[in-house]
């Protein structure tokens, strides 16, 4: 554990709070303050779009990230830090790394998040999807699906485990960086809109987002054996403006994405393609109960099969972690 400063036996919360303090003063006798908006974010320091342009400035205890809408505060000495956020509109999070209890957002205040998928090189993880979909719900963005590297395809069947999702009226699209093909189409959904493109590495995210906006600059990286590990892959999400209003926001691959604060009877409520079947219990967790709605509709082929299962696995993992 890192040495405090001050009194060797001072307990934990008030060390805590003395930080805060002084923290807190810092801030009140700030020469000024002035709003901006979180463009790129490292471990201590983010950089933020203002009035005056770009503005570099040091995290203050408070975990800001892309896309956040911030006060920036000079302080007494001339350094400027981030004073303060403001409350997200949306967000998307996932988990600690090895402190699933502790949340870490990715971006926020998007409107869209793309998850994008690639065909062949990584192949189609229908997986990922279904966790995206909780997540982006939980967060309150609407969710977008991207099919890339559709010049890798040779047999479209590859597609159709994908059928359920338009099924649920999920917006779909599909293209390629090369030729930019499908791009016209994704710019005519997000217009305006702030959107986060997520999914594995290697699909193609920083490749989408240079191709938008060509002075982008994103790192992109060479899909190496083994999937999904990129080289030169972005490790930092980055935001990135459209001469129409459109914002784009890149984030690195995600190797490992899981669901926070979610039990296992909530899971349900994230696929409403089962609201509408009742159920003779009102705890029915749809696996085995008799009389469950959500079974019998599975198997009459009301609700697809494939999102079921996806549904028990997400249960039972939640219920393991
Ligand atoms: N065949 C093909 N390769 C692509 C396409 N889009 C990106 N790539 C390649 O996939 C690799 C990973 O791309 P990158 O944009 O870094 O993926 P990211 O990790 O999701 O940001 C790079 O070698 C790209 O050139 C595409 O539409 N078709
Ligand atoms: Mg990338
Ligand atoms: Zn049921």
């Amino acid at each position: 554990m890192k040495r405090r400063s001050g009194s060797s036996d001072e307990p934990l919360d008030t060390w805590i709070e003395r930080v805060l303090r002084k923290d807190e003063r810092a801030l009140a006798r700030a020469t000024r303050k002035f709003p901006g908006t979180i463009v790129s974010v490292t471990s201590k320091r983010a950089m933020a779009e203002t009035d005056e342009g770009l503005v570099e400035a040091r995290l203050f205890g408070i975990p800001a990230v892309v896309g956040d809408e911030v006060i920036l505060a000079v302080l007494e000495g001339g350094e400027t830090v981030v004073g303060e956020v403001t409350p997200r509109r949306t967000k998307l999070s996932r988990p600690d790394v090895g402190r699933s209890q502790r949340e870490q957002v990715i971006v926020a205040n998007i409107d869209v998040v793309i998850v994008v998928v690639s065909v062949v090189t990584p192949p189609l993880h229908p997986r990922l999807i279904d966790r995206y979909l909780v997540a982006i719900q939980q967060g309150g963005a609407e969710p977008l699906i991207f099919v890339n590297k559709l010049d890798l395809l040779e047999d479209h069947s590859e597609l159709d485990i994908l059928d359920p999702y338009r099924t649920l009226g999920i917006n779909m699209l599909q293209g390629s960086t090369f030729g930019g093909i499908g791009h016209d189409e994704l710019l005519g959904e997000i217009r305006g809109k702030t959107c986060a493109f997520v999914g594995h590495s290697g699909v193609g995210k920083s490749s989408i987002v240079n191709a938008l906006k060509p002075d982008a600059g994103q790192k992109t990286g060479s899909v190496s054996e083994g999937y999904g590990r990129g080289m030169h892959t972005t490790t930092a999400s980055s935001l990135h403006r459209l001469s129409d209003g459109t914002v784009l926001i890149d984030t690195p691959g995600i190797r490992s994405f899981g669901l926070r604060d979610l039990d296992e009877t909530q899971i349900a409520s994230y696929f409403p393609e089962f609201l509408e079947h009742s159920c003779k219990f009102n705890d029915c967790t749809h696996s085995h109960e008799p009389g469950c709605g959500v079974i019998a509709a599975v198997e009459a082929g009301e609700i697809e099969r494939v999102r079921y299962d996806a549904y028990l696995r997400l249960r039972s993992e939640l219920s393991s972690e």
